[in-house]
């Protein structure tokens, strides 16, 4: 199996993050796709994946599978234990509920303010800075909703560690780029941070 991915980039890296808490990265040929260049713009780069952008998960059989979080629900299916989707219906409700939050509410505008105040992909996009700062705002609202709700809980769903953890801290580490960070108020939300960051997921 091949992963095509970009080592600096967000969401691949929730990807490897999730293999990672599932010991799957032996399993994975890893092959760095080079953004800046454009190396994801190419016709071959958009056979495998015609969003062009990464990651994909290329099978052996030559099956591609792009989107962060289908790449992650086939490796739950494929490799249950342990689950990082949930487990029964209702965790599992929550947990989708939870991923679909931060993509769309704290992932989402974290990757708009970054586009749009640096202008990184500028020949491919038209960057709008007043947008980027719009978002940036809906990024640290985000923050201080992730603080409250961390008083009461040791993981974000809970008590067990879900994608849902990997997809706000590496969204939360991405933010750097936006000089968006963790605020010395914002304890709760610091305490589950350096709890995330001591597994050896983090690493990767
Ligand atoms: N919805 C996709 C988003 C993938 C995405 O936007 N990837 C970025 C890197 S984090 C990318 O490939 N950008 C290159 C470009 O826009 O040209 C997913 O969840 O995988």
């Amino acid at each position: 199996m091949k992963i095509y991915e970009t080592k600096t980039a967000p969401n691949p890296r929730r990807v490897r993050m999730f293999m990672a808490e599932k010991g799957l990265l032996e399993k994975a040929e890893f092959i760095q796709v080079d953004l800046l260049k454009g190396e994801n713009l190419t016709p071959e780069y958009a056979a495998r994946n015609p969003m062009k952008k990464v990651p994909v998960m290329e099978l052996d059989d030559g099956t591609c599978i792009s989107e962060t979080m289908a790449i992650c629900r086939y490796f739950e299916e494929a490799y249950p234990e342990r689950p990082l989707l949930g487990s029964g219906a209702l965790d599992k409700a929550q947990t989708e509920q939870w991923i679909r939050w931060i993509e769309f509410y704290f992932f989402m505008p974290t990757g708009m303010c970054f586009q749009h105040t640096s202008g990184y992909f500028k020949d491919r996009m038209n960057p709008i800075k007043e947008w980027g700062e719009e978002c940036r705002a809906t990024v640290e609202k985000f923050f201080h909703f992730l603080n409250a709700h961390l008083e009461r809980n040791t993981f974000i769903c809970g008590d067990e560690f879900t994608a849902a953890d990997i997809n706000a801290f590496t969204t939360i580490d991405f933010n750097k780029v936006n000089n968006i960070r963790i605020q010395p108020e914002q304890t709760h939300l610091k305490a589950w941070y350096e709890r995330v960051k001591a597994r050896p997921s983090a690493q990767v």
